[in-house]
């Protein structure tokens, strides 16, 4: 039943597996102090990558077991926490039993495209854990919580940038004098994103035959750090990506600017993409678990709220750091990835809107106020995990 259609708002019971990541620690503090009961399902492997890479948060996150009772200590409420990996079907399946959730959102994934490239191993490493979690969470779907919605996370990269407007999973089309409804076509950019594809179809399929409900949320790059939630103690702070590994586009040039280092602009950068303030992630995450897709649903959302070009955010970055008194470069590097230039991309986004999204969007002061958090923490920031380092080509 709807949280948002009852008198009572007796919140849902909800999975959020990669709860102790950038997009899932905010949306669990969310979707609990909306009232739900959430339980984190998570591996802590993020933590693992950060040690094998020699990465770290810029900002100083607390082990997942201490960051919940900081929630519990500010808020009065409970997240309870399940570690395991979603590879383990064994975990899952009693998690799942025991829990009977009324939304699964899954975050819980291998999600940088560097890390997908790094070599055969790791391409294999991501494909594997996408693939074969989001078919286990299916399978613990259909097994053990049928009535269960699924909330996955793919990626507005599963679209590529196709020289036509892309629409939200699905494109009526013509051929021949015949129409249909076909999945909207995939060009994906990295094996990382071809991993998102194949869990696209694998969720579409899984509704067909099974009757499931999922929303497939196609998500933009997401920027910012705080939410209202992360903001009411310091030890509930986010975590914050810089690496070239982990870090995202903007992120990372707003803690190039402030430790002083060229923005890292990769080749022209007219790579246009779709972006979202992680204050908007987490909303549209609630949006979708409250507003559930029908019984045999495979809806697909794409979540952002503005585009820009690489190049774009760059200058927006320097106008923002001189705000701050930063006087910030940008140094155009030969690109370590394979991709479109001056490319068309104008993509719909207008179901999460209709749904009541009221999208944050990046204006100056918003950059500042990242700015100044990340500034908060520059003694943390590890210069050699600043260029590229991994590579497309052969
Ligand atoms: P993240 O790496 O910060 O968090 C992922 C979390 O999942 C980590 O805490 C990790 O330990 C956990 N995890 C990974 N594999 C697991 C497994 N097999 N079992 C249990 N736990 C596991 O990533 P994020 O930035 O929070 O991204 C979350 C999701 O959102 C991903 O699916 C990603 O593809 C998608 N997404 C992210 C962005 C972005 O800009 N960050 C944009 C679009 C889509
Ligand atoms: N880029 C630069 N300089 C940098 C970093 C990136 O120019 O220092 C460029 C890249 O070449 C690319 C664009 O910025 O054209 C975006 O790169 P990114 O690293 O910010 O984002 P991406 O690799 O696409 O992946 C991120 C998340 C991933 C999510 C995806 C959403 O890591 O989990 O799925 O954003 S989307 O791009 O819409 O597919």
């Amino acid at each position: 039943q709807q949280a948002s259609d009852q008198g009572t708002k007796r919140g849902l019971r909800i999975i959020v597996a990669g709860g102790d990541g950038f997009c899932g620690w905010p949306t669990a503090l969310h979707l609990s102090k909306q009232g739900h009961e959430v339980t984190i399902i998570d591996s802590l492997v993020r933590r693992d990558i950060d040690d094998e890479l020699g990465s770290n948060s810029v900002t100083p996150i607390l082990p997942l077991e201490q960051r919940v009772a900081a929630w519990k200590e500010v808020s009065g409420s409970s997240i309870d926490v399940r570690i395991g990996d979603l590879g383990d079907y064994d975990f899952l399946s009693a998690v799942v039993t025991e829990v009977q959730p009324e939304a699964f959102v899954h975050f819980a994934e291998q999600r940088s495209a560097p890390y997908s490239m790094i070599d055969r191993e790791h391409a294999i490493y991501t494909q594997r854990t996408n693939v074969e979690g989001t078919l286990n969470v299916l399978w613990s779907i259909r097994d053990f919580a049928p009535e269960c919605h699924l909330v996955k996370l793919g990626t507005m990269g599963e679209y590529g940038q196709p020289n036509i407007d892309i629409e939200e999973g699905f494109i009526e089309i013509e051929h021949r004098g015949r129409k249909d409804r076909l999945p909207f076509p995939k060009q994906p950019g990295s094996f990382y994103h071809l991993s998102k594809v194949h869990d696209s179809d694998n969720i579409m399929f899984a509704c067909k035959i099974w009757n499931i409900a999922a929303t497939d949320l196609n998500q933009g790059i997401v920027y910012g750090l705080h939410t209202n939630e992360t903001r009411m103690d310091p030890r509930l702070v986010n975590r914050f990506d810089y690496d070239a590994v982990y870090g995202t586009a903007l992120n990372r040039f707003l803690i190039q600017a402030a430790v002083g280092h060229p923005l890292t602009v990769y080749g022209e950068g007219s790579q246009t993409r779709a972006y979202l303030n992680i204050e908007d992630t987490v909303r549209c995450i609630e949006l979708a678990c409250t507003n559930p897709a029908a019984p045999g649903e495979f809806r697909v959302f794409n979540q952002f709220t503005e585009s820009f070009s690489v190049e774009e955010l760059a200058v927006k970055v320097v106008s923002a750091a001189a705000q701050l008194g930063i006087d910030a470069r940008i140094d155009h590097l030969e690109n370590p990835r394979v991709e479109k230039y001056h490319h068309y991309f104008n993509a719909v986004n207008t179901r999460l809107i209709d749904l009541g999204l009221e999208p944050h969007l990046l204006t100056e002061s918003v950059l500042v106020e990242i700015l100044e958090s990340a500034r908060a923490h520059t003694d943390r920031v590890k210069n050699e995990l600043i260029l590229p380092g991994v590579t497309w080509r052969k």
